[in-house]
């Protein structure tokens, strides 16, 4: 008989909106096909094992708060236990994925020999529970910055060591993430910045970067990993300035260094408001580049500077988001990855529960209006016609890139004015946003 960690708690299940008992969905009906695929295609819902599993709430004013041993007393012991723990918490969800980095899944010992003998071991647990739960793992990647010989940064360190030691965890991590079948393998870029450009050969750094880049995507290929490889984008912290700063700054870099057929995006919420962006900016700027990949799911507190990776909420950042992951054809080997954990204060087991069903409920609503929106077709026709001078005459020869400056001066000298200007109806959208949203 398997241990239960979170005795008293059920499978969560679909309730409908009209229910009383928290511990059930009231928009996340898995076998409902919402358009064209079931909610569960759609959706994808991967828990994060770093924060479900390993965070203990603390912060930089007070240490943990939330016992994450689950009654281990070795270093082994306590990893072995968060893994029949996580797969407890998945099946009990219903979460088909889940998402780690290596050192969130076994101990770090003295060498990187034990360590990697630590995670070997791990790995074939991990592999057991797989099979016997049916769950999947939607992307794999390597802790580098909590060391502190990441100090200096990892692929972008001063340090040729730190380099290589960097080379040899993700080396590691992509041949535990292929033996696990793993549909993706992501790049966040923890240090990889700056603190002050006075000690910082910038040029040198991002060579490094990407030159640690290709020789993972290299390897990786050559033991038969076939899933898609991510960046995930965030501007600061721990860094003040990060080199992966917003979709856009990325797609720069891996144009430069000739990445962009090996890449896609992962996109956190919380990272793009940090960027000062929208989810939805960060989102359009990857579908517009054909490069959207997966989603880390979360939100930001807008008034604190900081990445609190709370359980998103907000149903207006939801729709939107589905509303590009749709018209980006979907998720095909991402997912939305909750990248979020419980405040510090709520730290009984039942609280990370309820922060899964607040997240995958957001998500569940925000995919049902996004579809809803689409359906409707008036926001998607107002954006039609708002181009209409694109598709004939002038504008048709601008597209297709017959027209010279010559031919653009003698229109415009022909036209004495730009007269056929209309309103760009922002007031008028938003309505239709809220009568589809609230209906
Ligand atoms: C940190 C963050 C990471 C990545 C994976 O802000 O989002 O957890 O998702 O390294
Ligand atoms: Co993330």
């Amino acid at each position: 008989m398997m241990r239960e960690f979170f005795k008293g708690i059920d499978k969560i299940t679909y309730e409908g909106p009209k229910t009383n008992n928290p511990l059930s969905f009231r928009y996340y009906n898995p076998d409902e096909i919402v358009g064209g695929k079931t909610m569960r295609q759609q959706l994808r819902f991967a828990m994060s094992y770093w924060h479900t599993m390993c965070g203990e709430g603390s912060d930089m004013f007070g240490r943990g708060t939330i016992d994450k041993s689950f009654g281990g007393n070795t270093p082994m012991e306590i990893f072995k236990n968060k893994a029949y723990a996580a797969f407890e918490i998945m099946d009990k969800l219903d979460i088909d994925f889940f998402c780690f980095h290596d050192r969130d899944i076994a101990p770090e010992y003295a060498t990187l020999r034990e360590t990697n003998a630590g995670l070997d071991a791990v790995t074939v647990l991990l592999k057991d529970l797989m099979k016997q739960y049916n769950k999947k793992l939607l992307w794999g990647t390597a802790n580098n910055f909590s060391n502190p010989r990441y100090m200096h940064g990892a692929g972008t360190s001063c340090s040729a060591d730190a380099f290589c030691f960097a080379a040899a965890q993700i080396k590691k991590a992509l041949e535990i993430t292929t033996e696990l079948g793993g549909e993706g393998y992501v790049f966040w870029g923890g240090r990889e910045g700056y603190d002050t450009l006075l000690n910082t050969d910038m040029g040198l750094e991002l060579d490094n970067m990407a030159r640690l880049m290709k020789l993972s995507v290299e390897y990786a290929r050559s033991i038969g990993f076939q899933g898609d490889f991510y960046i995930e984008p965030k501007p600061k912290e721990p860094t003040k300035h990060q080199y992966d700063f917003d979709v856009a700054t990325v797609m720069g870099f891996l144009r430069k260094y000739g990445l962009e057929k090996d890449f896609k995006m992962n996109i956190e919420a919380n990272h793009a408001t940090l960027a000062q962006h929208t989810f939805q900016h960060e989102l359009r700027v990857a579908r517009v580049n054909g490069v959207f990949g997966s989603i880390d799911a979360n939100q930001g507190d807008l008034l604190l500077g900081w990445d609190t990776d709370q359980f998103p909420t907000n149903v207006y950042d939801t729709a939107m988001c589905m509303y590009e992951v749709i018209k980006a054809g979907g998720f095909t080997k991402g997912g939305l990855n909750f990248d979020a954990k419980v405040r510090r204060a709520s730290f009984e087991g039942a609280d990370i529960f309820h922060g899964y069903i607040a997240g995958m409920d957001a998500f569940a609503l925000g995919l049902k209006i996004a579809d809803r929106l689409i359906v409707d077709g008036r926001i998607d026709q107002f954006v039609e016609d708002r181009y209409q001078s694109y598709k004939t005459g002038i504008g048709a020869d601008i597209v297709a890139g017959k027209a010279t400056m010559d031919d653009l001066e003698k229109h415009a000298l022909a036209l004495g004015d730009v007269v056929s200007l209309k309103s760009g109806r922002q007031e008028y959208l938003e309505n239709i946003v809220n009568s589809i949203m609230f209906q």
